[in-house]
């Protein structure tokens, strides 16, 4: 078996028609995300943030892959372990990547409690390899093992899934990606990524996603992490950078991302030809399709990367309040508190004063707005990472927040004709403070009041 290191420096020397290659090789080395693949890669092995790649065997000239469908618990951030399904222990399953030209044989074991096929989302193939239970094969029984068998005739960004209680299996997380490579790639791509845009119903307090549920999710995810699970993106400058997007839940997701223009470039029939391609700052991915999109990170700096559906980007708790915007509560908090004890008035001034309070949550599950940066709190959840582009990087480790180079931030200025503020802890009326800041009492941040 070789090193995922090792089979980067062999594709380094297969792909010498890039000068620049050996170069950036030598300084930067990509972390194992999991077992390497055995054999010889041809190709810029993809990263599957906070998941894996499949390994396989040769059996001749064929590639052999392994999945089993099983239950899998799954941390969504730090305090919130979901049970879900996938394969191999992973949800989504392990990211499955080959050539163009392949034969590829994949064994597919069932340990759930229920029948499951696996169908190769978007791959050209033998009608009878196609995973639709009834239609091509019988559903594989729990216990049953079957092999599916077939050449890639095609490269691009495809899926698996299973075609049997479809509902309830792709709910509970059973996906995966299978990315086949260009037999004779016509550009190099220096960092390329996966994700899966996932949403699930998970009750607060509550560990098991409900698949009933058409509309009202309340959790949002990239590879089953919502931020701040979410592992940030590590790019250096000037490298051209590939992101993979697939999508089999039952919204849209408009995926956004700062500080740089992208091509549309791809969708799970294939790579787009370069004159149709487009500019975007924002790619929408409909369900049951992939979208790749593309860019040079020619400018440093620690830039999101989120669904722009904004409750997307949030993570489930504090969707079920009143509205409040504008609503004078003063009075009512006094009152309140002789009834319930530890009551806030929340609300009035909008929601972002969520993101520094420390609410005590029902057990398994993640604030609706969370994170701390260097500025502050960060406010967002859900669908939401951030690329972190560096001119200098000796790994991809996470290399911290990005360093401003000086005069380049925003800032407060005085303007002398505003009005004298004072600033109220929401909670503690009594802490009144003439600057910004937090109560002492509570650590919530203090309202401005004229
Ligand atoms: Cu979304």
């Amino acid at each position: 078996m070789i090193t995922r290191r090792q089979a980067l420096l062999s594709t380094a020397a297969a792909m010498v028609t890039w000068p620049s290659w050996k170069k950036v090789m030598a300084a930067v080395t990509r972390p194992a995300s999991g077992p390497a693949p055995t054999g010889t890669t041809p190709y810029i092995p993809v990263v599957t943030p906070n998941g894996v790649t499949l390994p396989w065997e040769m059996d001749g000239d064929v590639k052999v892959f392994r999945l089993t469908a099983e239950p899998v618990k799954r941390e969504f951030a730090p305090g919130m372990v979901v049970n879900c399904w996938g394969y191999n222990g992973q949800c989504p399953g392990p990211t499955i990547e080959a050539v163009e030209g392949d034969r590829v044989r994949l064994f597919v074991t069932n340990k759930l409690p229920e029948a499951t096929t696996v169908h190769w989302h978007g791959i050209l193939l033998p009608n009878g390899m196609d995973g639709v239970g009834g239609v091509t094969q019988p559903h594989i029984e729990p216990g049953e093992t079957y092999v599916y068998e077939f050449t890639l005739k095609q490269h691009g960004t495809l899926m698996y899934h299973p075609h049997s209680d479809e509902m309830t299996q792709m709910a509970m997380g059973m996906q995966g990606f299978f990315i086949v490579h260009p037999k004779n790639p016509d550009r190099r791509i220096d960092q390329d990524f996966c994700i899966f845009l996932q949403e699930w119903s998970i009750e607060p307090g509550s560990a098991t996603p409900n698949p009933m549920v058409m509309t009202d999710f309340n959790i949002f995810t990239f590879n089953s992490r919502a931020w701040p699970g979410t592992a940030p993106l590590i790019i250096r400058t000037g490298q051209r950078v590939r992101i993979r997007l697939a999508n089999l839940s039952m919204d849209s997701h408009p995926i956004h991302f700062h500080g740089h223009h992208a091509w549309q470039t791809g969708t799970d029939a294939g790579p787009i030809p370069q004159s149709a391609w487009w500019p975007a700052t924002t790619i929408n991915v409909p369900p049951g399709t992939t979208r790749d999109f593309e860019f040079v990170a020619e400018h440093p700096g620690d830039w999101p990367i989120h669904c722009h559906k904004n409750h997307h980007a949030m993570n489930a708790m504090g969707h079920d309040f009143p509205n409040l915007i504008g609503v004078d509560q003063s009075g009512v908090a006094d009152t309140m508190r002789r009834h319930v004890e530890g009551y806030m008035p929340m609300g009035s001034d909008g929601m972002g004063e969520m993101g520094s309070m420390h609410m005590p949550l029902p057990p398994n599950t993640l604030p609706m707005m969370t994170g701390e940066g260097p500025f502050g709190p960060i406010n967002m959840g859900g669908m939401f990472t951030i690329m972190k582009i560096r001119d200098q990087l000796t790994g991809y480790d996470d290399p911290g927040w990005y360093k401003h180079p000086e005069g380049t931030t925003a800032r407060r200025i005085s303007t002398g004709a505003a009005a004298p503020m004072v600033y109220i802890c929401p909670m503690h009326p009594q802490v009144v403070s003439d600057k910004p800041g937090k109560c002492p009492i509570c650590g919530m941040k203090l309202a401005p009041r004229k």
